[in-house]
């Protein structure tokens, strides 16, 4: 059997998608439903009903998008820096884009799912100015990938989170984060899962 992943393009499942990509896992791509909340096969295995979610070949439901990035790149031993620094920038840099980047993204773009409407644009607002902070600290800290000088997976994480950032012209003040995403446009994993994506749109 080969892994299941339960998404949508664009969202968050491509972080897992570009990784299986890159890492040659065979899987198959589950697009879920506008009424994927009140799916009762995904609510069954997945109570918080969010996506990504992974099927394993064995039968396992894994959720959360650091935790299934983890499971493939400790499986592979691939997409993760080999020195001690290099480990423990990875490990920081992948919390705090899970930890911190993705929810205030959720924040930003959802306000109505966490406040009533009189207070969606002050939430807006204040989303807004916390990303900036972060895409700050990205731009003094990024140079040819996130972590030191070579691909690793948390540059297919950060590339999905610069994906939503870049369509509200969130990089503009931010020159090496755009080179980042630049030369990402052009990475063969990411070029080729959305030729897959678009093809699957239009089956
Ligand atoms: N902490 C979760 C966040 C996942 C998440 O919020 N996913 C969004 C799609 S990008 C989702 O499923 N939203 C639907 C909802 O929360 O109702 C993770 O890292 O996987």
């Amino acid at each position: 059997m080969k892994y299941k992943i339960f998404g949508k393009s664009e969202w968050g499942s491509d972080i897992i998608e570009f990784l299986c990509h890159e890492i040659s896992i065979e899987y198959e791509f589950v697009e879920i439903g506008d009424n994927f909340k009140s799916d009762k096969t995904i609510l069954n295995v997945n109570p918080l009903g969010r996506v990504p979610m992974v099927e394993t070949p064995n039968g396992e439901y894994l959720i959360e998008s650091m935790a299934i990035v983890y499971h493939f790149i400790e499986r592979e031993s691939q997409l993760i820096p080999d020195t001690k620094n290099g480990i423990t920038d990875f490990h920081q840099i992948m919390a705090f884009m899970s930890s911190s980047i993705y929810p205030a993204i959720l924040l930003y773009f959802h306000p109505d799912h966490y406040v009533s409407t009189e207070n969606t644009e002050d939430l807006v607002n204040r989303s807004k100015s916390i990303l900036e902070t972060y895409l700050n600290y990205l731009e003094n800290k990024i140079g040819e990938y996130i972590v030191g000088n070579s691909l690793s997976a948390a540059d297919f994480y950060l590339f999905t989170l610069l994906f939503w950032l870049e369509e509200d012209h969130f990089l503009e003040n931010y020159p090496k984060i755009q080179n980042f995403y630049n030369k990402m446009l052009q990475n063969q994993t990411i070029m080729k899962v959305r030729k897959i994506q678009n093809e699957r749109k239009t089956v």
